[in-house]
Parts: structure tokens; sequence; C-alpha cells
């Protein structure tokens, strides 16, 4: 078994305690930091989904293998960024109401720090009085980011990004990314931008600041 499948069982089963050394070696054996990332963790996630949805397993198995993932990623972290400056101005993200999927929204919030901005992480299960109050705060924001993971919160994601539009800051660039929001979506919020992945929401983060 290679050490990338390794790596996938880890996640997928959970043993959260043998990840850091799995994930550990990997980067001593040389293999390239998003790789072990796309190919061992998030495809291990997208096994866990479809095992989930087939009642092959259930939620605690998904909690553990996103605890396995997280720890997992804490280790991968300094390998991802480019150790660019903070420079390109300030980014606000959250997962929406209602929602407590929050590891492709770390993902999202780690590219977009390792492209260079400063990134201030409302957490989850964020309202739209929240979004507006960081935003009233940070009146500077160049990017808000909101992360969807499940069905029934794509409409709390329109209400927020409905909110955000009438707010008193009209200055940021709004972009929308998750497994369920399509780029058909994010135009119907009226988004200035949509990503399906942490790389493209890094890239597109940069296009819509500059
Ligand atoms: Co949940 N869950 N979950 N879950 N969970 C999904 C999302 C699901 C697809 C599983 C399935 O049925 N196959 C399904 C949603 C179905 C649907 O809506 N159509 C589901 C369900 C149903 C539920 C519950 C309702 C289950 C229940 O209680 N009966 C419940 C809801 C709780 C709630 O939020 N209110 C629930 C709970 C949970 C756990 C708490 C157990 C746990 C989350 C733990 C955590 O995040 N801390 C969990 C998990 C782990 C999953 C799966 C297995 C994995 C999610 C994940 O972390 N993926 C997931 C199945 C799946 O995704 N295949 C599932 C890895 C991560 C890297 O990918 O988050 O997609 P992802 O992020 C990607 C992109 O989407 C994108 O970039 C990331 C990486 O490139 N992206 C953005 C994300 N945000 C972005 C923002 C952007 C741009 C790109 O711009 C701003």
């Amino acid at each position: 078994m290679s050490k990338i499948q390794e790596i996938a069982q880890a996640v997928e089963t959970g043993k959260s305690k043998l990840i850091e050394g799995l994930v550990t070696e990997a980067l001593n054996e040389g293999i390239d930091p998003l790789k072990i990332l796309n190919e061992g963790m998030i495809a291990a996630m997208s096994v866990v989904g479809e095992k989930f949805q087939k009642a092959e397993v259930f939620v605690p198995e998904m909690l553990v293998a996103a605890r396995t993932m997280k720890k997992g990623v804490e280790i991968l972290k300094p390998k991802l960024g480019d150790g660019s400056v903070a420079s390109l101005g300030k980014c606000i993200i959250g997962t929406v109401h209602g929602d407590l999927h929050d590891i492709g929204k770390n993902l999202v919030a780690l590219m977009i720090e390792s492209a260079g901005f400063n990134v201030i992480d409302l957490g989850v299960d964020v309202t739209a009085e929240a979004f507006l109050a960081a935003i009233k705060e940070n009146p500077d924001v160049k990017i808000v980011a909101l992360s969807c993971l499940l069905t029934t919160t794509m409409p709390s994601l329109k209400e927020i990004a409905a909110a955000l539009k009438a707010g008193e800051v009209k200055s940021f660039k709004l972009i929308v990314g998750g497994a369920p929001i399509t780029q058909e979506f994010a135009d119907q919020v009226g988004a200035d931008g949509y990503s399906a992945d942490a790389a493209g929401a890094a890239i597109l983060a940069k296009k819509l600041a500059s």
C-alpha cells in the first residue's frame, strides 16, 4: 500500500492517532503536500460521504474522519502556504448559518491566507448579522467568503448574500463555494465570484481584490 493510500485509509477509518505520523512520513519522503491533501485526505472524505449516503457509515464515523483530517491538515499547513506576507487586504470568511461543516472552509481560509490576505475567520453557523458586524468592524475588507456544504443551507447563503449586498459597506467582493454550490447559484445570489475548490478560491480572491 502506498503512503497516500495509508493516509486515505487512516482518514476514512478515523485513525487520528496514526495520521500525524503518516503525514510526516509522507512529507519526509518528498511527497507533494497538495497530493497528500487531495489524493489522500480529500479523496478519503469523499469516500466517507459516499458511504454515509449508502448508510454504510453514520454521523459518528463522519465526525472521527473529520477530526483525523483536521489533525493531518495541521501538519500540512506550514507546507501549503507560499510564505508571502499578508498585504492584499482583509478577507472575512465563514460557513453559513445552519451549517456546521468547516473542513473545506478552513482549507479555503488557509489558501486565501497563503495568497497574502489577512483572514478573519468567523467559524461555522454564521448569521447575516454576524457577517455584517464583522464587516462594520472592518470596513476596509476586500473579500467576504461564504462556504456552504448542505443543500438545506443554500437558502441561508442566499439570505446572507442579500443582507450583505443591502448593507452599508459595499466596497468588498463576495465569493461563494462549497459542494452544492454552482456558478449558476452564485450568479443567482449576486456573488462576484465562485470557485469549486480552495486553490481556485485563493486565485479568485486575488483577482477580485486587485
Ligand atoms: Co456532513 N454532510 N452532515 N458532516 N458531511 C455532507 C456534506 C454530505 C454530502 C454527506 C452525504 O450525504 N454524502 C451531506 C449533505 C447532503 C446534501 O446537503 N445534499 C451531509 C449531511 C446530510 C450532514 C448532516 C445533515 C447529517 C445528519 O446529521 N444527519 C449533518 C448536518 C450538520 C450541520 O451542518 N447542521 C452533517 C454533519 C457532519 C459532521 C459534523 C459529522 C461532519 C463535519 C465535521 C466538520 O466539518 N468539522 C460531516 C462531514 C465530515 C461530511 C462529509 C463526509 C465530508 C465533508 C468534508 O469535510 N469534505 C460530507 C461528504 C462529502 O463532502 N463528500 C458531508 C472535505 C472538504 C475538504 O471538502 O467541505 O466540500 P468540502 O470543501 C471543498 C469544496 O467544497 C470547496 O473547497 C474545499 C476544498 O477544495 N469549498 C469552497 C468549500 N467552501 C468553499 C468556499 C469557497 C470556495 C470553495 O469560496 C468562498
